[in-house]
C-alpha cells in the first residue's frame, strides 16, 4: 500500500468508528460516520448518526464544520442519500459545500438511493472511490443491508444449553443452566437488537422479561408468536411500561375469543400461516434490521427452514443434564444425508466464567 492509500483508508477507518457510535440507536437506519478533511488534507470536521430523525452524519459533520471545506475531501462509510427522508439529501451538502473527492466505502442498498447519489456527486465534479473498506462497511450494516435487500429483519438464534445439549430437563425445569455471568451477557447482547421473539410455549413456561433490564431506551419490541391465541391472562409482556410488546397470531389456526386476554397497550398483528418468514416480513417493515429469536425448538427449526436465521450464539455450560427425550435447542430437520446439514461458519468462542459462549453464521 502506498503512502496516500495509508492515510486514505485511516479516514475511513475513522468514519467507520465514528459510524460505530451509533451502535443500537440508528434502526431503522444504517451506521453511517463522516470526516471532512481541507483541501490541504488536515481535518476539519467529522459526525456520525446517532437516531432516525436526527442528522445524517454528513450534515453533522457540515453543522461542524469550522473551516471551509472548498477543494476537500469527505469520508463516508456509506453512500450519501438523495432523496428527501426525515432529513434533507445529504448529496446537497457535499456538493453545495465545494468538496472535490469523496471516498465512499459501500453504496446505499436503500431504493431511494441505490447508486443516486453517487451519481449526483459525479455529474457535480466530484471524484468518487468506491470501495475503501468495503469488507468492514459491509460488515457493521449487515443487517441494514439484510433488511433491504431481502426486506425480511437479520436474524440471530440464541439458546442456552448443558454440555449435553439439553435445554431442559426431562420435567421442563431449566433454572438456570448457564451462569449469572452468562445471563447478565444476554440482557447486554439484548441491546443490539431491535426486537426479541419468543413463542407462545416459552410465554407460557418461561413468562420471561425479555427486556435489557434498561441498557436500551426504548427497550427492544417483544414479540410472542402464538398459533392458538391461548396466552395467560397474567404476563410480564403484558406491562407496556417497561417495554412493548407485538402479539402476531396465526389467524388459520388461532382462536379469536382469546384476543380479549391480550391488554389494550399490547400491539396484535395477524398472519395468514405460521411461517416465520410473515413475522421477520412484519418487523422489517416496523423497521427492525436485526431480531433476537429467543425461542424454543420448533419456532427456532421453522426460522432456520425459511432463512430467517443469519447467525447463532449458544450459551454453553458444563454440566450434564441428561434424558433420553429431553429437549433439544432444536427440532428434526428430518437430514438423511450428512451432506445435507447445516454447517455453521465463522465461529468466534469465548468463555464466560466456565460457561462458554459460540458465535457462528449460517450461509443462506
Ligand atoms: C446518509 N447518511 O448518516 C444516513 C443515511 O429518513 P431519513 O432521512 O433518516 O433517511 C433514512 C435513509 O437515509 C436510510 O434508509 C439510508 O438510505 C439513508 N441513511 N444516509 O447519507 C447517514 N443515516
Ligand atoms: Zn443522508
Amino acid at each position: 500500500m502506498t503512502g496516500a492509500n495509508v492515510s486514505h483508508t485511516k479516514w475511513m477507518k475513522r468514519a467507520i468508528f465514528l459510524a460505530s457510535l451509533g451502535k443500537n440507536t440508528t434502526s431503522p437506519n444504517p451506521k453511517v460516520g463522516a470526516v471532512i478533511l481541507d483541501k490541504n488534507g488536515k481535518l476539519i470536521s467529522e459526525g456520525f448518526h446517532f437516531k432516525a430523525g436526527m442528522p445524517h452524519a454528513e450534515a453533522m459533520a457540515f453543522n461542524n464544520l469550522k473551516k471551509d471545506a472548498k477543494g476537500g475531501s469527505i469520508y463516508v462509510n456509506l453512500e450519501p442519500c438523495c432523496h428527501q427522508g426525515r432529513t434533507p439529501p445529504c448529496v446537497d451538502k457535499v456538493i453545495s459545500s465545494g468538496i472535490k473527492r469523496a471516498y465512499i466505502s459501500i453504496e446505499d442498498p436503500d431504493v431511494r438511493v441505490a447508486g443516486k447519489g453517487i451519481k449526483m456527486l459525479e455529474e457535480a465534479g466530484i471524484k468518487v472511490h468506491l470501495g475503501l473498506c468495503k469488507k468492514e462497511s459491509l460488515d457493521l450494516n449487515k443487517a441494514f443491508i439484510h433488511r433491504n435487500i431481502t426486506k425480511k429483519a437479520f436474524g440471530v438464534f440464541k439458546w442456552a444449553m448443558s454440555i449435553d445439549g439439553r435445554i431442559a430437563l426431562k420435567n421442563g425445569k431449566s433454572k438456570w443452566i448457564t451462569n449469572e455471568e452468562s445471563r447478565a451477557l444476554v440482557h447486554s447482547f439484548r441491546a443490539e437488537f431491535d426486537a426479541i421473539i419468543i413463542g407462545g410455549n416459552t410465554l407460557r413456561k418461561d413468562n420471561p422479561l425479555l427486556t435489557t433490564r434498561g441498557l436500551k431506551n426504548p427497550e427492544p419490541l417483544r414479540v410472542v408468536f402464538t398459533k392458538s391465541l391461548d396466552l395467560p391472562i397474567k404476563s410480564n409482556l403484558w406491562d407496556c411500561s417497561k417495554a412493548k410488546t407485538l402479539v402476531i397470531y396465526d389467524s388459520s389456526r388461532a382462536n379469536k375469543k382469546y384476543l380479549t386476554r391480550i391488554p389494550k397497550c399490547v400491539d396484535v398483528e395477524e398472519v395468514s400461516s405460521d411461517n416465520p418468514e410473515l413475522i421477520s416480513k412484519i418487523l422489517a417493515k416496523r423497521g427492525c434490521n436485526k431480531v433476537l429469536w429467543e425461542c424454543g425448538p420448533r419456532l427456532a427449526t421453522a426460522a432456520i427452514k425459511s432463512n430467517c436465521i443469519q447467525e447463532i450464539i449458544a450459551f454453553i455450560a458444563p454440566k450434564i443434564l441428561g434424558g433420553e427425550n429431553s429437549m433439544n435447542p432444536l427440532a428434526d430437520f428430518e437430514f438423511g444425508e450428512m451432506n445435507e446439514i447445516i454447517k455453521l461458519s465463522e465461529s468466534q468462542l469465548s468463555l464466560i466464567g466456565s460457561d462458554m459462549c459460540v458465535k457462528s453464521s449460517l450461509k443462506n
